[in-house]
């Protein structure tokens, strides 16, 4: 799909790096003395045609200091030297001298010199439609017992996804996905179409029934998520470059309205992340740069804003299951509040310092009233918090500090990694009745071990070995027992169809 999908994109600029660079594409690699002089013209000679003439990706992926920001300067001079091993990135080593390679590499971490623009017409032009609407078969293609079973696992080791059977705990299909996925891919209220969205802004409509992509459509630069209606009509996605909020029609990905994300006195915010509210109707979005966090209802593919100031800059969010409370960390680090959505009034603060990762929390019932839990990024600890008063009733010290939490209404359990620190190898388990780590799992020394998700039943569970020579790892939710293993490619997050449609206690939304 993969191909298919980026061939025409990849043609045209193609076409235009040709027109661009003109002779220069097919002259012989340079010679070293003169080639240093111009790193604009070595980089449209030696890159533009897969990565764009304006860096902003085309069968590559875009090469923007936002962008690469997860990948270390060292780790991509080595790249453009030995290439990337299974994908169409050759390495340039034999053909370039290392100044030119180290060039090369300062030249991408460095901003253009022109400001880049990614407006409507951009986005317009950038969508594909494979299948439309209604153009492919309504029953599934391949056989299984219970199609609210199934699972996605995303591989982000050779960016492909894997449809797992929840039932027999076997792969269906694998397929190749847009560069770097981030953030959990979104299901339609039914559970046939599931969205993805990549690091560059890269949206993907994946008709499960029929294991093909439908559509897809850039939405930005460096994007953060995509959230998808309750009701499966919109879906909206954050963006960090340029500073957008975008509006789809989840049928088509056509793009219904490009909103500017500024204050009144001007100043635009990144978007660090978009959420579905069900229960409000409504998206609710966390920005980065400046404190307010918004709502946003969709009315005849409208989209209405509604500015709630904050104390502070809000980064990662958590919300109660109603959607009444808006539990959120400061982006120093420091601590959390917790707003009222209806008054917009800031009704607690949350003594959480060390990070804490909200975004990953989970809640349950405990002696008859409901807690939330979240690990810390900076800290070796779990805090447990009662959503009634807002009181940290616990922390839990851990071996490390912590990525994502885990649990099923129906188990016992919840499961958090250590994601960080010499300890990522291994994971704990917290009895929830208890507020007790009960067991420490160590399941491939050396390896990290981390984000769970369980089957619907939450009877079994899914646990990544998070390598390219990785697995995720099939666990009885009661006994703890490993009960197989499946080979993949630095799996990161699992999600389950019906737990995410479902709204499921313990995982995320
Ligand atoms: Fe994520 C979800 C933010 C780094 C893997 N991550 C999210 C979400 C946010 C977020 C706001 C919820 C959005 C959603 O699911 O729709 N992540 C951030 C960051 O700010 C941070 C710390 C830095 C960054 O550069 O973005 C960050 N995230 C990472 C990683 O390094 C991870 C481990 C590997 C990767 O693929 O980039 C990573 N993030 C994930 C995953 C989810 C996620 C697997 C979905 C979890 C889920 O179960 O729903």
């Amino acid at each position: 799909e993969l191909l298919l999908v980026t061939i025409p994109h990849c043609c045209q600029t193609l076409a235009r790096t040709l027109l661009l660079a003109g002779a220069l594409i097919s002259t012989p690699a340079l010679a070293q003395d003169s080639a240093s002089s111009d790193i604009d013209q070595l980089y449209r000679q030696q890159c533009a045609a897969c990565h764009g003439p304006d860096r902003l990706g085309g069968m590559g992926p875009a090469l923007l200091p936002e962008n690469l920001s997860r990948l270390r300067q060292t780790e991509a001079l080595e790249v453009i030297r030995e290439g990337r091993p299974a994908t169409q990135m050759n390495g340039f080593g034999n053909r370039l001298t290392e100044q030119q390679i180290t060039d090369l590499t300062d030249y991408i971490y460095q901003p253009p010199d022109h400001e880049l623009h990614w407006g409507e017409a951009e986005i317009r032009d950038s969508r594909i439609v494979n299948h439309p609407p209604g153009s492919l078969p309504d029953k599934p293609v391949f056989q299984v017992d219970d199609l609210m079973n199934l699972f996605l696992v995303v591989e982000i080791g050779d960016h492909h996804v894997t449809l797992l059977d929840g039932d027999k705990m076997e792969p269906i299909h694998r397929f190749a996905s847009r560069y770097a996925l981030h953030g959990g891919p979104k299901y339609g209220p039914e559970g046939r179409y599931v969205y993805f969205g990549s690091r560059d802004g890269w949206i993907t409509k994946y008709d499960i029934y029929n294991l093909k992509v439908a559509a897809e459509v850039r939405a930005g630069i460096n994007m953060r998520n995509i959230a998808v209606s309750a009701d499966g009509r919109y879906v909206m996605a954050a963006n960090y470059l340029p500073h957008t909020l975008v509006l789809f029609d989840a049928s088509t990905l056509e793009m219904l309205e490009l909103i500017p994300v500024r204050n009144d006195a001007g100043d635009s915010s990144r978007v660090s992340a978009v959420y579905a509210a069900p229960p409000r109707n409504s998206f609710i979005a966390a920005l980065k740069d400046i404190p307010e966090a918004w709502e946003i209802r969709v009315q005849n593919d409208q989209a209405d804003i509604r500015r709630i100031a904050t104390d502070t800059v809000l980064d990662d969010f958590f919300f109660d299951p109603d959607y009444k409370h808006l539990m959120g960390a400061a982006r120093d680090g420091k601590q959390g509040v917790v707003i009222d959505l209806d008054s917009g009034d800031t009704i607690a603060q949350l003594p959480l310092p060390g990070m804490p990762h909200l975004g990953s929390g989970i809640t349950w019932e405990y002696q008859g009233r409901r807690v939330m839990a979240t690990p810390h990024f900076r800290t070796n600890a779990i805090s447990i918090i009662d959503m009634e008063n807002w009181e940290v009733i616990k922390t839990l010290e851990t071996d490390g500090p912590g990525f994502f939490m885990r649990s099923h209404e129906n188990s016992r359990y919840a499961w958090a990694d250590v994601f960080f620190g010499p300890d990522a190898d291994k994971v704990h388990v917290i009895d929830k009745q208890t507020l007790e780590i009960v067991k420490t799992l160590q399941p491939e020394p050396g390896k990290v071990a981390a984000h769970v998700e369980f089957d619907r039943h939450g009877e079994k569970l899914l646990l990544s070995i998070w390598d390219r020579d990785g697995a995720v790892i099939v666990y009885d939710a009661d006994t703890l027992e490993e009960l197989k293993r499946l080979p993949m490619d630095k799996p990161s997050g699992k999600y389950n169809v019906w737990n995410k449609i479902h709204y499921e206690e313990g995982t995320s939304h």
